[in-house]
């Protein structure tokens, strides 16, 4: 369920309906996903009719325009060049946008639900990973001929690891400093790893890097399946924008190789799972193998060293903000999850050699 202090009453939603074209209120309001940022609910009409509202967290997304500007660009390119592929687009509002900005309530959009799709909030099985991930690589994949430098750029240095970095050696000198003290074991821990920051610098400069249409935000709740449980398609395309492969992969490898999910505060439970990287491999490469460089196949296992570290140092560094980004539920809540991702980097840097086997493996 989602904790987001930025979640609205559903009063809000019947506020925001009749933008739609709602002459009646909505039979249900439930609150949907486990989000952090943004707040959700699904929405079933008089009807019948199912329906997905969103309202935008505006602290993260300073720019709501820009996010439908770009679902806008891909949904044209993709129904000319794909037009076979299933593109949840949102709905249009009387206005004859898909955002609708209520002044002092916020910015919503809608989506019609896709009967009969599924999703999942975690990885279960090797068959799911390998669905996911060829979902993902086929997104970018079909992406490939759109010139990625036409999408705004809805988060600005969203994945930027040198800027994370930098901001949580801010966070030192201006954060909490009961927190910071509190907190000297895992700074020492993000400090001593700080080589995963300097590949990145390499990749960044590196011309065999590409920088492709990149999801951002691969968990498996963004993905729908079918009753049979095959993908169907990616969601939440908010922030879709120019980025590199390690991005989507290593988002991948941080939120489905371990059991058990970021909120998880018995850190016993964190394991990685080989066979679910071997079905990520598997399943990216069955879309994106040729349109990787042999240098960027090389970074297949960086990928997961690169975001899970970015994500221990983002909860971090907002720990010791005073949880003013994700928000918490609990007064350790950001420390439960930095401390959650460092083990769970230091589970995959154990199993790094394994791992490279595998993409060697399944590469030949
Ligand atoms: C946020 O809102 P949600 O859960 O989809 C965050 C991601 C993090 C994730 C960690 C815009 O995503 O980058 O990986 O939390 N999104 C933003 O759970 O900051
Ligand atoms: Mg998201």
């Amino acid at each position: 369920m989602t904790n987001s202090i930025y979640t609205a009453p559903p009063s809000v939603a019947e506020t925001v309906l009749p933008l739609f074209g709602w002459q009646q209120p909505a039979l249900s309001i439930e609150q949907f996903g486990s989000g952090l940022i943004n707040s959700t609910w699904k929405i079933t009409a008089v009807t019948g009719e199912e329906f997905i509202l969103q309202k935008l967290n505006m602290q993260v997304f300073t720019d709501p325009g820009s996010i439908a500007a770009n679902i806008q660009q891909i949904a044209a390119y993709l129904q000319q060049h794909a037009p076979g592929y299933l593109f949840a687009a949102p709905v249009e509002a009387l206005n004859g946008t898909t955002l609708v900005n209520i002044e002092e309530t916020g910015c919503f959009r809608m989506f019609p639900f896709i009967k009969g799709s599924v999703t999942k909030d975690v990885v279960a099985t090797a068959a799911e990973a390998y669905e996911a991930a060829l979902q993902f690589g086929k997104f970018t994949h079909l992406l490939s001929g759109f010139d990625a430098a036409q999408l705004y750029i809805t988060i600005p240095s969203f994945h930027d690891l040198s800027l994370r970095y930098r901001q949580f050696l801010q966070a030192l000198q201006n954060g909490n400093t009961a927190r910071i003290a509190e907190v000297k074991e895992q700074i020492e821990q993000v400090e001593q790893r700080v080589s995963i920051v300097q590949q990145f610098e390499a990749i960044r400069s590196n011309p065999g890097c590409k920088l492709r249409v990149t999801h951002h935000d691969t968990k498996i709740s963004n993905v729908l399946f079918d009753e049979q449980g095959k993908g169907l398609c990616v969601i939440d395309l908010d922030t879709v924008m120019p980025g590199y492969f390690i991005s989507d992969v290593g988002d991948m490898m941080r939120t489905y190789l371990s059991p058990v999910s970021e909120e998880e505060s018995d850190y016993s439970k964190i394991v990685i799972r080989t066979d679910i990287f071997e079905a990520i491999v598997h399943g990216y490469f069955e879309q994106m193998k040729t349109d990787l460089s042999a240098e960027e196949i090389k970074l297949f296992v960086y990928a997961g060293k690169f975001m899970i570290y970015m994500q221990a140092i983002r909860f971090l560094t907002d720990y010791i903000n005073d949880d003013v980004y994700y928000g918490a539920r609990y007064p350790k809540h950001n420390l439960v999850r930095a401390g959650n991702q460092l083990v769970l980097l230091q589970q995959l840097l154990q199993h790094e050699k394994a791992l490279h086997h595998i993409v060697e493996k399944v590469c030949s």
